[in-house]
């Protein structure tokens, strides 16, 4: 395969209701998508975090530059171009996992299309169809949260995810769990927002049968969360902190986890997202795909990870319009509580012309070839 250019473009969409974490309130997805033109087939990426380091050190106008000065030259200088010499090709740069990610996986989705394989049997995924969570943000008030979970439910959800943060914790989840019950699969969120000094508070969420909770301390604080661990009898899902396959195997073995949540973009791609399934899998644990509001050219390939058979916990993989009034690709539709895996080469969906024109605010160049 010859890389021919690669094109950024700037992407802006409005979410249908904000979305609020401990870290902060998104309005828009705004980020970009990378249009990787191959000799042999084009392929879509989306970079997965966001204008500010909120959430994760890196940041949209950053991975611009990461990927333009430090990641694309390493890339061209490539004899023969594979997603397998790709990754390699990549590594001597520090970090930067969600910009390697998006590049990659731009690439792999050439690479597959070429090929003509969808990038789900690619993985070894084995079902055609993944069950469907819902993250629910910060509220106002319990009953406007009460309403917002009863529409998701009727709308098919089979599990909820609470954000959570000091404050907003197990007051929330015990109105939810009397109003819906103690049979609904139920988790919490709290994006980094506690200490250690919170374990006791933490424990009173022992009481409502949660499936897990998520990224409770600090991003990068095995020791505390495995800390945390030895004090809850709610098993500890780490996020932030897992950025490898191996961060993965360290986590396990400190007992600082007992489920993974796998974001491909946060570990640097598809291939190490299923090399994490492969080692949490592999230590009896589940795993389940987490996400970052994608447009449909982010949720694609995430649907076709999710569909590997470690994943066992749905994921947050919601459909569209839990997020867009209008998506960028044909929106994915909810039914009976799941989404369908795309079957078609690579990640199996384009982008929509008119809706990319739409909601397009900035177009670079960022290879070309000479010829
Ligand atoms: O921590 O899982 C997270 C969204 C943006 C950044 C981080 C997270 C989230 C979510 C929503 O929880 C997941 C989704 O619906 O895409
Ligand atoms: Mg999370």
């Amino acid at each position: 395969m010859k890389l021919e250019r690669v094109e950024l473009l700037h992407v802006s969409i409005p979410l249908i209701t904000p979305f609020r974490t401990s870290f902060g309130t998104m309005t828009k997805k705004d980020t970009f998508l990378l249009h990787a033109v191959t000799d042999e087939a084009e392929g879509w990426a989306e970079f997965a975090a966001d204008p500010q380091p909120l959430y994760c050190s890196e940041f949209v106008a950053g991975a611009e530059i990461v990927i333009r000065d430090f990641l694309l030259p390493r890339i061209t200088a490539l004899p023969e171009l594979t997603t397998a010499t790709v990754t390699p090709a990549l590594t001597s740069v520090k970090g930067h996992e969600l910009a390697k990610a998006a590049l990659e996986t731009a690439l792999l989705d050439a690479e597959l299309r070429a090929y003509g394989m969808p990038l789900a049997a690619y993985l070894g995924s084995i079902r055609d169809r993944v069950p469907a969570g819902v993250s629910v943000g910060i509220k106002n008030s319990v009953p406007e949260l009460l309403d917002d979970i009863e529409r998701y439910l009727a709308e098919g959800y089979i599990r909820i995810k609470l954000k959570v943060e000091p404050g907003w914790d197990v007051e929330p989840v015990r109105a939810v769990r009397e109003r819906f019950g103690y049979e609904l699969p139920l988790q919490v969120d709290a994006n980094t927002a506690y200490t250690l000094a919170d374990a006791q508070h933490l424990r009173r969420l022992d009481d409502f049968g949660l499936l897990l909770i998520e990224e409770p301390l600090e991003e990068n604080n095995l020791r505390a969360h495995a800390e945390l661990q030895k004090l809850l009898a709610t098993p500890v899902c780490l996020d932030e902190s897992i950025h490898s396959a191996r961060d993965a195997a360290s986590a396990i073995a400190l007992d600082a986890c007992r489920v993974v949540n796998v974001k491909p973009a946060r570990v640097g791609g598809y291939l190490e997202a299923r090399r994490v399934h492969d080692v949490v899998t592999a230590h009896g644990l589940p795993v389940w795909c987490g996400g970052m509001l994608e447009t449909g050219i982010g949720r694609a390939p995430n649907l076709a990870l999710a569909a590997l058979p470690g994943f066992t916990l749905p994921g947050d993989t919601s459909a569209s319009n839990r997020y867009f009034a209008e998506d960028i690709t044909e929106p994915f539709v909810l039914q009976d509580g799941h989404l369908s895996v795309p079957s078609a080469p690579g990640i199996g969906v384009d982008p929509l012309p008119d809706a990319l024109a739409h909601f397009t605010i900035g177009t670079r160049e960022l290879h070309a070839i000479r010829k």
